[in-house]
């Protein structure tokens, strides 16, 4: 079905309902906050009735967000929504445990709107794209549809989706339709020298000494052109930081020229991590990630891995050497 027919089926959708739940993934990033706060904004302004859930808070390096109406816990669900709307993610594991068993058992309709690939939901409603540099992109667009208009904070927040999905359009992902998207939003009141300003000014002392932990323990490996570097709990302890001041090592990793691929791995518990991988279209990052149970897109994509880290270091080598000697077209 053509991507206009879903718009205007979606868009109908939500005509149609009164009390909408706005969900996007666990440990939201600008694209997840931006699309979800941004688009229950524009339906409070059409006379609907909103809640927007996220399972974690705002990170602070996205303070300038107000998150102020962002619900936490499935608790505080109001019983009288009919339609919930599932944004920047394709699979309900990815809302958190409560949420995913909340979404297994409701009878309403779910709509997804997203830009990731290998959906695992089935819906009758789905907006997928998976050439949108952000999914605020797509609600940008449902929005439109609608003929109302978008206000500053609206803009900003959409605004937001795009500077913070394409590293501030230096990833790969930066085409004619996001800057042009981002353009129209500028010209709505969107604020791009406060996002610009807020991710730039987000550094501390105690992110400095992470930073220097995270490069004592990284590694080139030149055959495969990768960079790895880990963070453990220990280090996150003794710096006093959390995993909000890791974010973007795997992009960081990346902007050196001989590095065509970014892998950071930070530790959740004794034998527990997760792997954030970036490159800028050396191989397919999705199928990698899937090898090992996880997900993402071409360009970004990451995983949970159970077991010992030089393990794990060992297995990505030969996965990635594999990918590369046998690369998917
Ligand atoms: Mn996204």
């Amino acid at each position: 079905m053509s991507s206009s027919i879903e718009l205007y089926r979606i868009k109908k959708k939500i005509e149609e309902a009164n009390n909408l739940l706005i969900v996007s993934h666990h440990d939201p990033d600008g694209d997840a906050l931006g699309s979800s706060l941004g688009f229950g904004l524009f339906l409070d302004s059409i006379g609907k009735k909103t809640t927007v859930y996220n399972r974690d808070k705002c990170p602070a390096y996205l303070n300038f967000i107000d998150s102020s109406g962002l619900i936490n816990s499935i608790e505080n669900i109001p019983n009288d929504i009919d339609l919930i709307l599932l944004l920047d993610l394709n699979d309900f594991e990815r809302t958190g445990d409560d949420m995913s068993i909340y979404l297994k058992n409701t009878k309403l309709d779910i709509i997804v709107i997203d830009h990731h690939q290998n959906p695992k939901i089935k819906t009758n409603f789905s907006l997928i794209e998976t050439n949108s540099s952000s999914t605020g992109i797509l609600i940008y667009n449902l929005i439109s549809s609608f003929g109302q208009p978008i206000d500053n904070l609206i803009a900003t927040l959409l605004l937001t989706t795009i500077v913070t999905d394409t590293s501030s359009f230096r990833n790969s992902n930066t085409n004619s339709e996001a800057l042009r998207v981002a353009a129209e939003l500028i010209t709505l009141g969107g604020d791009m020298q406060l996002i610009n300003s807020s991710l730039m000014n987000d550094r501390s002392l105690n992110k400095l000494r992470l930073e220097k932990e995270i490069l004592l323990n990284h590694e080139f490996y030149s055959d495969i052109k990768t960079s790895i570097s880990f963070c453990t709990t220990e280090n996150y302890t003794s710096t006093n930081t959390t995993k909000e001041e890791s974010e973007g090592v795997a992009n960081f990793l990346l902007n050196h020229k001989e590095v065509k691929i970014g892998v950071f791995i930070r530790q959740i518990s004794e034998n527990s991590w997760k792997v954030s991988m970036r490159t800028n279209g050396f191989i397919d990052l999705s199928l990698l990630a899937n090898k090992f149970d996880g997900g993402g897109h071409k360009n970004a994509s990451g995983f949970s891995f159970d077991g010992n880290i030089d393990n794990l270091k060992k297995l990505l080598r030969e996965r990635i050497l594999y990918e590369q000697q046998n690369p998917t077209t």
